[in-house]
């Protein structure tokens, strides 16, 4: 239960909204009959506030390159502010925290509500109120890393991994960057493990620890919908941003 206010009690299921891959600033979007190049951002910030999520979650390449310029930034954060609700971003390898960051040049670290790790925290962001404590390794520039790697040990009720990389499924994607693989989410302690840097909404993993990618709103068409309930349980599924899309996830590539 939550009691629609972004406040969990202690007894109260938990309710994040995950996306990724946002790619603001990589052209237009179809959001409501207009083109609007942050359309991507209102959908999935009118999707966290319907659904009265307590946290929104950001894994990644929210922005599309760290060239963007200062209006758009902007404007971005001028949106998160207006949503009533913690918003965690996670730098990922088109949004990295280089010295022009995205992050640094505008004002998206300002608002109280908008998280940036690497830039506003450390890698772990603590909300008390919640429950909750939030990991993730941002890209700090354009080379390869270790999303996943360490696993962090839990130290609150709550723990939600965040990464950004490639899910190793075989040996034929040994060559990526940014490798994710099944060892590292199933030695993750956490409720769930949130991903970006694809764009298809999917789970990855080998199932022991919840891990799913949440896809590029303008090719999933959706957001997921993660509800941790206070017994441990935990329920994953896709809200759908536009109609035809289905709330099942896509089976593993
Ligand atoms: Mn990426």
């Amino acid at each position: 239960m939550t009691n629609g206010n972004g406040v969990a009690g202690p007894s109260d299921d938990l309710v994040v909204v995950h996306s990724s891959d946002l790619h603001l600033g990589s052209g237009p979007y179809h959001h409501r009959r207009e083109v609007d190049e942050l359309g991507a951002l209102h959908e999935v910030l009118a999707a966290a506030l319907e659904l009265n999520a307590h946290a929104l979650l950001l894994a990644g390449d929210i922005f599309d390159h760290n060239r963007l310029p200062l209006d758009l930034l902007d404007r971005a954060a001028h949106a998160m502010a207006g949503a009533a609700l913690p918003i965690v971003i996670l730098p990922g390898n088109h949004d990295p925290i280089t010295p022009d960051s995205v992050y640094r040049r505008g004002g998206l670290a300002d608002p109280a509500n908008v998280h940036v790790l690497g830039i506003t925290v450390d890698e772990r962001l603590d909300l008390p109120d919640l429950d909750l404590e939030i990991w993730g390794a941002p890209h700090a520039d354009y080379h390869d890393m270790s999303p996943l790697h360490p696993p962090r040990e839990r130290s609150m009720g709550r723990q939600i991994v965040m990464g950004h990389g490639h899910w190793l499924t075989g040996p034929h994607d040994a060559h990526r960057s940014w490798l994710i693989f099944d060892e590292d989410i199933a030695a993750a302690s956490a409720d769930y493990v949130a991903l970006g840097h694809w764009d298809l909404a999917q789970p990855a993993g080998d199932g022991s620890v919840p891990a799913y990618y949440s896809g590029s709103p303008r090719y999933s068409g959706s957001v997921n919908v993660v509800v941790i309930a206070r017994d441990g349980t935990v329920d994953v599924r896709r809200k759908p941003l536009r109609p035809g899309v289905p709330e099942r996830f896509e089976p593993p590539a």
